[in-house]
């Protein structure tokens, strides 16, 4: 289709690029990690976002190829960072449930980690509950094989469609990512609050570490902080930022 066509030429034209989204202590308001998102410089529509056509490289299956090209960008800019001296933060990588499917897909991710020279620890996997949904032992496999080998993977979009409590307990999780839907009231809407408190002590109970994620406002700040909340991510601190203003972000250490 056209669209496929589309993404073939973005990918061998280098029209996709990542920007970064610091993700911050609650304790020490420090950057500790940040989100890649992929943003898309199209020659004649210009700059389209991921919810235009992520949705389309589901259904075609191209988002495995974009997948892979997002993860070696993020190592091959980890290792520039090295090689430059600048103090580098883990980096989280949105990951589709085809991308699990794909038959030797891991052994794929490693050659890509080992061909950049990237530490498995400085790489973390964002996967929403459809992956668990999909109950394939292929799945189940290839991600207990990555936590073993270093990488973390977080719960994403946590607080939305189908994501249930139960699948909290499937795979040791380091983080869940509260959703931004959830979050953005919390503090004019009483029971969004408690459904976050609710979550962040499950959350703790389980040893999974908690992000909210959208956070706009300094009372979002100031709730998130008195659950005990780990992490947040939000225009309060900064939206995603492009590699440049990104790494002056690192390097002030903030
Ligand atoms: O940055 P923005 O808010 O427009 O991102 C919208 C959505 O696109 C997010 O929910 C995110 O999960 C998804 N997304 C962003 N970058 C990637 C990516 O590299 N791969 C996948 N699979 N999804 C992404
Ligand atoms: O679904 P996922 O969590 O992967 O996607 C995060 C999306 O949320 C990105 O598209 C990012 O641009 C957007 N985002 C991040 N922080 C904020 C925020 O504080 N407010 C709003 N409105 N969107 C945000
Ligand atoms: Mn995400
Ligand atoms: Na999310």
């Amino acid at each position: 289709t056209f669209f496929d066509k589309d993404v073939r030429r973005a990918l061998t034209n280098n029209e996709f690029r990542v920007d970064f989204q610091p993700r911050i202590d609650v304790k020490t308001n420090k950057m500790v990690s940040a989100e890649a998102l992929i943003r898309w410089e199209h020659p004649e529509r210009g700059l389209v976002l991921p919810g235009e056509f992520i949705p389309f490289a589901e259904e075609s299956g191209l988002i495995v190829d974009i997948g892979d090209w997002v993860i070696r960008y993020v190592c091959e800019q980890i290792r520039h960072w090295q090689v430059q001296s600048i103090p580098v933060v883990p980096v989280s990588i949105n990951i589709s449930p085809k991308s699990f499917l794909k038959r030797n897909w891991s052994i794929g991710v490693m050659q890509i980690l080992q061909d950049t020279g990237v530490s498995p620890n400085l790489l973390e996997f964002e996967i929403t509950e459809r992956i668990i949904m999909q109950n394939e032992k292929i799945v189940y496999d290839s991600i207990k094989d990555f936590k073993e080998r270093g990488i973390t993977f977080s719960l994403d979009d946590f607080g939305t469609g189908y994501a249930s409590i139960t699948y909290l307990k499937q795979f040791q999780f380091e983080y869940v990512k509260i959703d931004r839907s959830l979050i953005q009231n919390i503090h004019l809407d009483s029971q969004d609050a408690a459904l976050t408190k609710a979550i962040i002590e499950l959350a703790h109970g389980l040893r999974m570490k908690v992000v909210a994620e959208g956070i706009e406002t300094v009372e979002q700040f100031q709730i998130l902080q008195s659950f005990q909340c780990d992490e947040v991510q939000g225009y309060l601190y900064s939206k995603p930022l492009k590699t440049e203003q990104f790494e002056s972000f690192m390097s002030k250490g903030i």
